[in-house]
């Protein structure tokens, strides 16, 4: 049987204090929160197909808007930070397929719902943005718990699952994984954690020990509280070394994820997740 998690809540002083700190620490802010608080007068904006008044850093991520959402033009909501770091939805899919190959090896896993089958395991995506991950997650399994320290994007989320008709399988958590993390119980963590804007290029390799908040070690370390299992979605300018390094003494497979011919990020998996799926480098088409 999957494990659960022990329920959390918080209650609506917490979610706002938690607001609060997001809002304060975030380098990349909301487009809320940005809007109102954008100094420069002389800041672009671009309109899009659908009226919005968006920020001309954006656009080239407007002009992929189906790449990160096949189904966008039915609702899709995504802000400012969400654009710059939502996965894109091939890749997301791979990722799910791949973890659940774990779980599905064994039919006695499987549980059969119509004419779909979802792996009987829990993951938790600890960082779930606009749910690019989490949608796909619960595609493939039976039970997800998306989390987000900011609670604009996680009602995000949730809207966006809806229109994938999958939210009914994700358990939305609003919260710092930082400090939930010692409460859940799950099979897998899959981490995206914020990398600090579209500047984590600006140097040949990306350092994990100077990653916003807490360095790429300190993720790890929550993460190996719930399962050994990790997925670790991860800057395309990191050290596979020093992403190996991170969890000693358990197998690590370093995947290279593109889409179409664009080498977009690297996933590291970690203890029996690095011994199933393939570990050759896939060029995945666009869904
Ligand atoms: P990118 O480098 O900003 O985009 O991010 P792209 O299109 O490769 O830009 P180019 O002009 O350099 O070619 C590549 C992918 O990384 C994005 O599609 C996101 O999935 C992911 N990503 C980017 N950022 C800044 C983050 C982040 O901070 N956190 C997470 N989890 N993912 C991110
Ligand atoms: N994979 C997501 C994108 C994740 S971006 C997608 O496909 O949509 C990283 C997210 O981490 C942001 O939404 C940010 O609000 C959230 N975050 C930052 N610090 C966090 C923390 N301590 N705990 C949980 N979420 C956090």
């Amino acid at each position: 049987m999957p494990k659960r998690r022990q329920r959390q809540s918080l209650d609506a002083e917490d979610a706002e204090t938690l607001a609060k700190r997001t809002r304060h620490n975030n380098p990349i802010k909301t487009t809320a929160a940005t809007s109102a608080g954008r100094k420069n007068s002389n800041a672009k904006y671009f309109t899009t197909t659908q009226g919005q008044k968006l920020p001309i850093e954006l656009k080239k991520y407007w002009n992929n808007r189906y790449s990160f959402f096949s189904r966008f033009d039915e609702g899709i909501q995504i802000d400012e930070e969400g654009w710059y770091s939502v996965t894109p939805e091939v890749i997301a899919e791979d990722t799910a397929q791949r973890i659940s190959q774990l779980f599905n090896r064994n039919t006695e896993f499987k549980t059969k719902k119509g004419e779909e089958l979802y792996g009987r395991f829990c993951v938790i995506d600890a960082f779930c943005g606009v749910g690019g991950n989490a949608i796909k997650f619960a595609e493939w399994c039976e039970h997800v718990i998306a989390i987000d320290i900011d609670p604009v994007r996680l009602a995000m989320a949730r809207h966006n699952a809806e229109v994938y008709g999958v939210s009914d399988r994700i358990e939305f958590i609003l919260g710092d994984f930082y400090e939930l993390a010692p409460s859940l119980v799950a099979d897998v963590v899959f981490m995206s954690p914020p990398w600090g804007g579209p500047e984590y290029l600006g140097s040949e390799v990306y350092d994990l020990k100077h990653m916003p908040f807490h360095s790429g070690q300190e993720w790890v370390d929550r993460a190996r509280m719930v399962s050994s299992n990790i997925a670790y979605f991860m800057p395309r300018n990191c050290d596979p070394r020093q992403l190996a390094d991170l969890f000693p003494g358990v197998p690590c497979d370093i995947e290279m994820n593109y889409t179409g011919n664009f080498f977009k990020a690297i996933t590291a998996y970690y203890s029996d997740l690095a011994m199933f799926g393939s570990c050759e480098p896939r060029i995945l088409k666009e869904l």
